[in-house]
């Protein structure tokens, strides 16, 4: 399918692809609606030398001005990690924003579209979204789920935050055939923790074979999405037990405030922030930066695989 016109894809990156070099999609609401400014900023640059380090190209996808951007340069980052009416992005809503002109993040699923769109198999992420605690009376289930059912790109996550319902998230994935590997360990990771009460659907060790198994996919015509999940580093995490107290609090505060719809996850995750002191963004720092890592080092993978 050819690029829509109101795409721009940053030159290092054309090139990259072009050439059939590694390149690492990076999302943007986590910039626009997950940390503050200037972390979000800062976070961003780091995330991108991480995969640089790693031999990969990162690209940041984020629509700016109507623009779907596949790759941003330092200043264009910087820009919209300032912007205070840059919208949340799914697969709803991606195309309103680009026919109106407006400026937006974009959520794990309008992320993994901008990606496959331009061909890029390989994408990092904090978190995904998935079923919200109590979605049998809410119905608020996030789009990722369904994009990762449907679009062909391996998102390297640390798992789904435990603000969900991490067990009927994987239920779902399950049903709709999207693969769940927890990286060098078998229990399901949650966000700020390693663990969960949850153990690994599938478990892999080295990124090389997650390059290998998502290939055997394509080889069966078995098309959508894989979903890894990257325990956070040990030395960054916040416990379990720990976190639970948190998210209980902010989920009442959620209740009471009547928050609802695509507000609930930036106002839990902004709670969580208030609550831990501050604690809750350097973990989510630390495990973006090593799902960059991992990722660059699958699209390594990947592009060695094509190349033989
Ligand atoms: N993980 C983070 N911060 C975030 C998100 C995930 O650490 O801001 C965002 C992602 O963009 C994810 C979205 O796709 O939250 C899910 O939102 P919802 O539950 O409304 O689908
Ligand atoms: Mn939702």
């Amino acid at each position: 399918m050819p690029l829509p016109q109101a795409t721009d894809i940053h030159p290092p990156v054309a090139e990259a692809l072009a050439a059939g070099e590694p390149v690492v999609a990076l999302e943007s609401t986590i910039i626009t609606h997950g940390m503050p400014w200037p972390q979000n900023n800062q976070m961003a640059a780091e995330v991108e030398e991480i995969i640089a380090e790693e031999g990969a190209v990162p690209a940041t996808i984020a629509v700016m001005d109507g623009r779907l951007k596949i790759g941003l340069s330092g200043p264009e980052r910087e820009a919209l990690a300032q912007r205070r009416d840059a919208l949340k992005l799914s697969r709803a809503d991606l195309a309103f924003a680009m026919a109106q002109g407006r400026t937006g993040g974009t959520t794990v699923a309008a992320t993994m579209i901008g990606a496959h769109l331009a061909g890029i198999a390989v994408f990092a992420t904090g978190g995904i979204g998935g079923v919200h605690r109590g979605a049998e009376t809410s119905f608020d289930i996030s789009a990722d789920l369904d994009e990762l059912a449907r679009t062909p790109v391996i998102v390297v996550s640390a798992g789904a935050k435990a603000i969900l319902d991490i067990a009927k998230t994987l239920e779902v994935l399950e049903t709709r055939g999207v693969p769940v590997v927890v990286y060098r360990s078998d229990i399901m990771p949650a966000f700020w923790s390693r663990t969960s009460s949850c153990p690994a659907p599938l478990r892999l060790d080295s990124p090389g074979d997650i390059a290998a198994f998502q290939k055997m996919r394509g080889a069966l015509g078995i098309s959508g999405g894989m979903l890894v999940a990257n325990p956070v580093p040990e030395e960054a995490e916040i416990p379990a037990e720990e976190m639970a107290d948190h998210i209980a609090r902010a989920q009442a505060d959620a209740a009471a405030e009547g928050i609802a719809g695509k507000a609930v996850t930036p106002f839990l995750l902004a709670r969580i922030f208030e609550l831990t002191g501050g604690r809750s963004l350097t973990t989510n720092i630390a495990l973006v930066k090593n799902n960059a890592r991992l990722a660059a080092r699958i699209a390594v993978a990947l592009a060695a695989e094509r190349s033989v």
